[in-house]
């Protein structure tokens, strides 16, 4: 009899699989095997489970690894230009904050050496972070604008983020930060930068299709609770989802703005209180913490981990990789972070990077989880189990990683 069932592209034996779809667990498949056709996952199970008369036009032996989701940092301001080693420098030799930003360092130096940048050496050099990325195992990566601040140079970095999503096999999301500082020409008129993020950057941005979803900085430093009201109701009348840089550095009920406009995640969040932690329970709203920036700040206030998790609000981590706060390129760094310093369990942080992740960015039904109709992206790793990806330091067990089906990198 001939087989008339259509042949899986591909076939993934011998891997022991963490699906991350279990909520209890890693969602183990021990000895699994995994069909894969037109970038699709369309079979899933133990291998003693696979159908004899499956046509598969290639098989591949996994040689005993683990699989998991691919990784998903979602958060990061990747598109930058210069870097501000040398504020970093000056600091540990004594000089003072205000010093530094009187001599026009901080964020609006970055924001200078952006605007300066061809959008060429912005790509090349944003690259050169999104590459040490992926290669431990990262299939989706969020970008963030905010280093532009004018109409001009924030085009220019989304639209180097949608290149860098058609240059590497990885899934951009782009997010509009207008509202990310005061740019210097504003300098005292913040209400008039927010007027102008609100009428002409984010309806100019989202007409030319650069922007997947609006975030801003809500805090004593960066926007106030009704400037960033302002920016999430421009975000919603162009339809776009919104997310929030909250309480990082003190509480200003960001978060539960977020959540009255359905925010897909509240980021930060060292200084949440319960009040906002009940409305992001009850909005879906995720909680993005970042590790990178709580060390690299010396912050001592740690986010409200135990009522976050008496809230089942679902929590994810990403790098924040940016120049000021986290020049960090790693995720599994970071996931080792939320361990040692939130004490987030090693099954916390894995699906803070990959189930939660993809919630954070509106990708839930796409990726995040090795589950039949999901895209097939994973990393395969020279791992015992899946604790070890947060367990090592500096360590990089990745050992292949599939983007939509296709493998990316063996080594
Ligand atoms: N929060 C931060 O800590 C960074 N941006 C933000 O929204 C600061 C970014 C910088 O200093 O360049
Ligand atoms: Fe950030």
């Amino acid at each position: 009899m001939t087989n008339t069932k259509s042949a899986w592209d591909s076939l993934w034996v011998n891997v022991h699989i963490a699906t991350m779809a279990d909520d209890k667990g890693y969602g183990e498949i021990p000895d699994g095997a995994m069909g894969v056709r037109d970038g699709v996952i369309v079979w899933l199970g133990a291998r003693a489970g696979l159908p004899a008369d499956q046509p598969v036009t290639v098989t591949h032996d996994g040689g005993g690894k683990w699989l998991t989701p691919g990784l998903i940092d979602c958060h990061t301001h990747i598109v930058y230009g210069g870097n501000r080693s040398n504020e970093f420098e000056d600091r540990l030799n004594g000089v003072s904050y205000e010093e530094i930003s009187k001599r026009g360092g901080g964020i609006v130096s970055t924001v200078k050496a952006t605007r300066a940048a061809s959008e060429d050496e912005l790509f090349e050099q944003s690259s050169v972070r999104l590459a040490r990325l992926l290669e431990e195992g990262v299939t989706t990566v969020e970008c963030k604008s905010g280093y532009g601040l004018d109409l001009p140079t924030e085009a220019k970095i989304l639209r180097v983020a949608r290149r860098l999503g058609e240059q590497f096999p990885v899934r951009i999301r782009t997010t509009f930060l207008g509202a990310h500082a005061v740019p210097p020409e504003y300098a005292g008129r913040a209400d008039d930068y927010i007027e102008l993020v609100c009428q002409q950057l984010m309806p100019a941005l989202a007409g030319q299709g650069l922007i997947d979803a609006v975030d801003g900085f809500c805090e004593k430093i960066g926007f106030s609770a009704a400037q960033t009201e302002r920016v999430f109701q421009a975000a919603q009348k162009l339809n776009l989802p919104v997310k929030l840089h909250a309480e990082q550095l003190s509480d200003q009920g960001g978060a539960a703005l977020t959540a009255r406009y359905q925010g897909l995640s509240a980021d930060h969040l060292e200084y949440l209180s319960d009040d906002g932690i009940a409305a992001m329970a009850g909005a879906g709203t995720v909680a993005v913490l970042l590790p990178g920036a709580f060390y690299f700040l010396r912050e001592t206030r740690l986010p409200p981990l135990a009522a976050l998790r008496n809230a089942s609000v679902p929590v994810a981590i990403a790098t924040d990789c940016n120049p000021g706060t986290s020049p960090m390129t790693s995720l599994l760094l970071a996931m080792n972070m939320a361990c040692t310093l939130f004490k987030m369990t090693p099954l916390e942080a894995l699906l803070g990077t990959t189930r939660h992740a993809a919630k954070a960015l509106g990708l839930a039904q796409q990726t995040g989880q090795i589950k039949v109709g999901m895209r097939a992206d994973f990393a395969l790793w020279c791992v015992d189990r899946p604790a070890d990806l947060s367990y090592a330091i500096g360590a990089n067990p990745c050992y292949a990683v599939v983007f939509g089906g296709k493998i990316r990198t063996v080594r």
